[in-house]
């Protein structure tokens, strides 16, 4: 045997062995100590299937984690990182650069809404939104308005877990373990109503007026204090949270009307999600900057991307040229693995039309979701694009328990990868699928819920 295919079995047994042991890996968002008793180990992935380490093929209802829009384990993603990996596998882009976050920057440039022509790349979609705070700041700073440093959130926002996004994310696990956060940072009050919205198909009618609660932190804290408000148009983590009809229309009125910048957190929403590059074009609304991450890569390489509209970017572009007009940025900011990883995927996703596919498939997905509301339990369904949301009760005292039997019934049983958050089981499958798969997955739910009733 070569020393190569030595070296090639050694890491594909590695990758897809039980590990001897699993003490040392420290486990993000996971309750370890039950994991490590009753393992899930995911060894290999092809278009909508995962393989376990023991061989079974899992259906995935998530596209790994809101990550995989294109499927698994694509051809032209493995064969550009490849390629880029033995060509080029660092360069510094401090000061420096190489041809590819420019190529990227403009390929994306060219999908997202009119205006958003900047790219600041990162390397997750927490470093996006820590990103897009500080520019939405430091912008207003330029522009002799410092004093504008307050950040508006949302309860129920998770923009990921750096100290920017905790404190202007809305989720109280997230927040309370690590001290009070940013100070001069305020929330928005959520948007979901089952009361008065369950079993909406689609964007829920009632609660347009909630946006109206910006105009409350205005009145309470002054315009001239607030940089930007941060909001994802569909909240994903809290358990999917749909805007009313006309909300982010109205939340986009508000910020023009004080001066105050708009992020859209898209971290989950874009690459085609809903139907559209970006939630942005989707629900006809343009903010100041979009965060972005997951689907940039298919997942395959850690990247994220930060869309920042001409008018923010050109209020750095004042000073002397040869001063640095951001200090701000990653090692890894436009890594040569992660463009050759993000150029692929967008030719996937622009050859296979797959954008549009999504739209093609959301009402048969909605019929398929809503078709399960009569099961035990089920308390609310929620979908939007190729986003689908089932909320169970709670069993008294112990929330989240229900929906993570579900889970692990899913899992174990019947053969299915699902996501649930409290009670609420979040769908997001690889907009690849087809109608047999939507059928596949809806028929191992409801076995699930009913089994766990
Ligand atoms: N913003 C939003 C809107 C997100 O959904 C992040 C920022 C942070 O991204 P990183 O790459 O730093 O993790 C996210 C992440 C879930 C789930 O179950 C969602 C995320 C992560 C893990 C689980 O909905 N989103």
């Amino acid at each position: 045997m070569t020393d190569t295919a030595r070296f090639h079995q050694h890491y594909q047994t590695q990758a897809t062995q039980h590990p001897e042991q699993m003490d040392a890996f420290w486990m993000p968002f996971s309750a370890n100590r039950q994991f490590k008793q009753k393992p899930r180990l995911l060894a290999s992935a092809e278009g909508m299937y995962y393989k376990t380490t023991d061989g079974r093929e899992i259906l995935d209802g998530t596209g790994g984690l809101w990550c995989c829009n294109a499927g698994h384990g694509r051809r032209r993603i493995i064969d550009a990182v490849q390629q880029q990996i033995a060509t080029l596998d660092f360069a510094p882009t401090f000061q420096m650069g190489h041809p590819l976050p420019f190529v990227l920057a403009e390929r994306l440039a060219g999908i997202a809404p009119e205006g958003l022509n900047k790219v600041f790349f990162t390397n997750s979609g927490s470093e996006s939104v820590d990103t897009a705070l500080k520019i939405a700041i430091a912008y207003h700073r330029a522009r002799g308005e410092g004093q504008r440093t307050r950040l508006i959130g949302r309860e129920k926002g998770y923009h990921g877990v750096g100290f920017g996004g905790i404190s202007v994310g809305g989720l109280p696990n997230n927040r309370k373990w690590y001290g009070p956060g940013l100070p001069g940072v305020d929330h928005l009050r959520h948007t979901l109503d089952i009361g008065r919205n369950g079993f909406s198909r689609g964007l829920p009618q009632h609660g347009l007026e909630l946006a109206e609660d910006l105009e409350r932190l205005v009145a309470l804290h002054d315009a001239s204090t607030i940089a930007a408000v941060i909001i994802e148009p569909i909240s994903g983590s809290a358990g999917v949270v749909l805007p009313p009809a006309g909300y982010l229309k109205r939340i986009r009125e508000i910020c023009d009307k004080y001066g105050i910048l708009l992020i859209f957190d898209e971290v989950i929403t874009g690459y085609g999600r809903v139907g559209k590059a970006f939630a942005a074009q989707r629900f006809d609304v343009t903010p100041d900057l979009i965060t972005t991450a997951k689907g940039l890569s298919n997942g395959s390489v850690p990247m994220g991307a930060v869309f920042v509209h001409d008018t923010v970017h050109q209020a750095f572009m004042q000073g002397p040229e040869h001063m640095i007009d951001l200090f701000h940025g990653y090692t890894y900011s436009g890594h040569p693995l992660a463009c050759a990883a993000a150029l692929a995927t967008l030719d996937i996703y622009a050859e296979e039309n797959l954008f549009e596919k999504a739209i093609a498939l959301e009402s048969y997905w909605e019929d398929a979701l809503h078709a399960l509301k009569d099961l035990p339990n089920v308390i609310d369904i929620r979908n939007f694009g190729l986003i689908g949301a089932i909320e169970l009760a709670p069993r008294p005292g112990q929330p989240g328990s229900r929906a993570y039997d579900v889970f692990s019934n899913c899992f174990h049983e019947k053969d299915a990868l699902i996501r649930v958050t409290g009670d609420v089981i979040a769908l997001s499958p690889p907009l690849i699928l087809e109608k047999q798969h939507i059928d596949a997955l809806f028929s191992r739910i409801a076995d699930a819920i009913r089994e766990t009733a």
